[in-house]
């Protein structure tokens, strides 16, 4: 089995900052030690990675991507090839997908469809959620089999998307019983797709067809309604464990605090896209530009009496935001955001993001928003604990696969489209941001797959991760 040596940095853990060295054997650590326990000019080391100066964490787990997401006419633009590659430059040494089934499509094939989608095609490790979007007696069967069965453990509701993906307040409910049932965690879209539809409906007809009326439809009191609606259905339905994603507004974070204050097993996760970029910045840019930010929840107004921003960083300092992910789902302008030109409502909504969620997120260490060790924690640690993946994932200890990304802190990145982008986008949602810190070194299960500004992974390296259920719960 080959050995590698990372030697000389500083392990970063939720519990802090120690320079160790790392021993690695095959594909998983074998070991921890203070500098210099394995001497590194010992014979039978195949591979010596000095990180002297830099950071040694986790490699990043992203739980929330879309590849190949059939959506809005139109699929995201990553395949599980493109994606994971561009995951990989971002220090993204697993993603959890979400497979697919619409109302009256089976789950279990559904499923299948995204394991044919993955299988071969993946740079590193996956595991799937499995979105049902027509909750009926065999998807509730399905949830049921998928959770003993296929090590897929956690099943997202729409409340949103009337007509496409959306569940009822009895569909929701029956679906939080059964997963009550075997264990599983509900993840929800929350906001209140009926409500948003009236509204586009009225803007489309005052002729209000730019892509900012997106941002003005979708007003945070609907994604606070929803919040609130999900996490009193998930008390009624025996108090399954609910995962709310995407939050974007402080309106709705209080309602997780809340409900997190009464000791319920409630979390939510943010992405950095509501954290760095506001409407007014993006969705409000003249004519079609804005395109580029149609995603949902969406991004919120910078001038809002909510604050929104401020309060997600707060919420991620105190935990009732547990997790950043990216919601990547990917389109390019041309000819897919393009379908919305004259009908915001048609755009595709979604941002892509894996890429770059270790880096921005670092940003907020460095204007002193996060710690060091929240860092690695909301990107890492937490995202393996919550989806069933720890220790295996998550965590520089013995035992857990060799998934380490090597950060150079004293470095900068420069996002955008001829700078930094692997994602197959034609545009980037962050063009022109420069960053410190940089990505120096990635291994997925023991192998090196980013190291010199190159990728020298495979495409069949990657394994699906068979997830057990959360271990985050209180
Ligand atoms: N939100 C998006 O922006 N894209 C895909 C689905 C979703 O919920
Ligand atoms: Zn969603
Ligand atoms: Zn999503």
């Amino acid at each position: 089995m080959p050995r590698t040596l990372i030697k000389s940095g500083k392990v970063i853990s939720p519990t802090g900052v120690e320079p160790a060295d790392v021993l690695i054997d095959g594909e998983t650590i074998a070991s921890v030690g203070a500098p210099g326990s394995f001497a590194d000019g010992e014979p039978g080391y195949d591979k010596v990675i000095d990180a002297a100066g830099k950071y040694v964490l986790p490699g990043g787990i992203d739980v929330h991507t879309h590849m190949e997401l059939p959506f809005g006419g139109t699929f995201a633009s990553d395949t599980f090839e493109t994606g994971t590659r561009a995951a990989a430059w971002g220090g993204v040494t697993t993603i959890v997908d979400f497979a697919l089934q619409r109302t009256g499509e089976d789950v279990q094939a559904g499923l299948a469809e995204w394991h044919r989608k993955a299988d071969g095609e993946c740079a590193i490790d996956y595991g799937f959620h499995q979105i049902i979007g027509g909750v009926d007696d065999e998807a509730l069967k399905s949830i049921r089999y998928l959770t003993e069965h296929e090590g897929v453990t956690s099943f997202k509701l729409f409340m949103a998307y009337p007509g496409v993906l959306y569940s009822d307040d009895g569909q929701i409910l029956r679906a939080m019983q059964t997963a009550a049932e075997c264990g599983a965690m509900i993840m929800m879209h929350a906001e209140n797709g009926i409500a948003i539809d009236v509204l586009v409906a009225q803007a489309l007809a005052r002729g209000e067809t730019d892509p900012v009326h997106h941002g003005f439809t979708r007003p945070s009191e609907l994604e606070a309604e929803a919040t609130h609606r999900a996490i009193v259905l998930a008390k009624v339905a025996g108090n399954v464990p609910l995962y709310v994603v995407h939050m974007s507004a402080a309106d709705a974070l209080e309602e997780i605090a809340a409900a997190r204050d009464d000791g319920r097993n409630v979390f939510a996760e943010t992405c950095p896209q509501y954290l760095w970029l506001t409407l007014e910045d993006t969705l409000a840019r003249p004519g079609f530009e804005g395109a580029k930010w149609v995603c949902s929840t969406p991004l919120r107004s910078g001038q809002s009496e909510h604050h929104h921003q401020e309060s997600l960083w707060q919420g991620l300092r105190t935990n009732d935001l547990a997790i950043v992910s990216t919601d990547h789902c990917p389109f390019c302008m041309k000819d897919q955001k393009e379908l919305g030109i004259g009908d915001f409502s048609k755009i595709p909504n979604g941002i892509g993001g894996v890429e770059h969620r270790m880096e921005l997120m670092y940003q907020g260490v460095v204007t002193g928003q996060l710690s060091l060790e929240r860092w690695v924690e909301t990107c890492c640690t937490t995202p393996a604990r919550m989806f069933g993946m720890y220790p295996r994932k998550g965590i520089i200890a013995p035992g857990a696969d060799a998934d380490v990304l090597v950060w150079d802190p004293t470095e900068q990145t420069t996002i955008g489209v001829n700078d930094k982008h692997h994602m197959n986008m034609d545009y980037s949602a962050y063009e022109g941001f420069v960053v410190d810190g940089k990505v120096d070194t990635v291994l997925s299960r023991g192998t090196v797959v980013i190291e010199d500004d190159a990728y020298v992974g495979t495409k069949d390296h990657g394994r699906f991760i068979e997830r057990g259920l959360s271990q985050y719960l209180v």
